[in-house]
């Protein structure tokens, strides 16, 4: 696997809250991609990719770093 998907998550880490990274796991089933999710809070957001982010959805795709859902 060489996806990651940094998606934001509350105490259970199983369900990821975000409307924008709910589009990027869409688009993602859409093209039959497979990924790893890795659950984040808000305050871990700056600390994702060495603070390539203050936003989620981010995609880490083998070396490509994809920020924003669209
Ligand atoms: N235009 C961005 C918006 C992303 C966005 O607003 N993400 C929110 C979560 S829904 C976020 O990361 N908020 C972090 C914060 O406000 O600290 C996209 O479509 O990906």
């Amino acid at each position: 696997m060489n996806r990651t998907l940094y998606a934001l998550c509350g105490a259970d880490k199983s369900r990821p809250f975000s409307p924008h990274v709910w589009k990027t796991m869409l688009s993602l089933a859409h093209k039959g991609l497979d990924y790893d999710t890795r659950a984040v809070g808000f305050t871990q957001i700056p600390t994702i990719e060495n603070g390539a982010t203050t936003l989620v959805p981010v995609l880490r795709d083998g070396d490509l770093l994809v920020r924003d859902s669209f």
